[in-house]
């Protein structure tokens, strides 16, 4: 039986640039990754997705503005634990990214992503979410910085 987290992950983009904040801390640190984290207790996970933004680079999206873009399911050699990641996008927001304890945020524009920083599992679907696909991913990893294996396939919707 496999056990399954749930997490949102948020992709804020501009001019042909998007959003993207280093994690200073916990899972992931020092990797460029869009926001998110784990849902609270009797949230949505809209709401969560909104929250974590909020809180990581002090921007505002509203729930409705946020479209479900992606999906993303991780599981890690001799563990029983599944992350499954919902990705969000939008273009509509409030506010101007601040550093918080947790991210500092940077525009990329959309053709300089610095993969070579980020999760490796990133290079893969990033390229749905910059034409606009929707996409469902599954990444299985021997340890964090090695895949053994995927599957990955564009969405007709979510
Ligand atoms: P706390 O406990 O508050 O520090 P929280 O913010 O709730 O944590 P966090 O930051 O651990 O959660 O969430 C992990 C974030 O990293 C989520 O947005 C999902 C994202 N993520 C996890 N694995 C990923 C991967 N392989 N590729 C990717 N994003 C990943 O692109
Ligand atoms: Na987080
Ligand atoms: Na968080």
């Amino acid at each position: 039986m496999l056990l399954k987290k749930v997490y949102t992950l948020v992709f804020i983009s501009k001019d042909q640039q998007i959003l993207l904040g280093l994690k200073k801390r916990g899972f992931g640190v020092n990797k460029w990754n869009g926001f998110g984290g784990k849902l609270e207790p009797n949230e949505t996970i809209v709401e969560a997705a909104s929250r974590e933004l909020k809180e990581e680079c002090c921007i505002r999206v509203k729930t409705t503005d946020l479209k479900n873009i992606g999906h993303l399911e991780f599981t890690f050699e001799g563990d029983k634990t599944m992350m499954e990641v919902r990705v969000f996008g939008s273009k509509l927001f409030e506010g101007i990214p601040r550093e918080t304890e947790e991210m500092l945020p940077k525009w990329f524009p959309c053709n300089n992503i610095p993969f070579d920083d980020m999760w490796p599992d990133d290079r893969i679907w990033f390229p749905y979410m910059l034409k606009g696909q929707l996409f469902y991913g599954r990444f299985h990893y021997k340890d964090l910085d090695t895949i053994l294996n995927y599957h990955i396939e564009e969405l007709k919707s979510m």
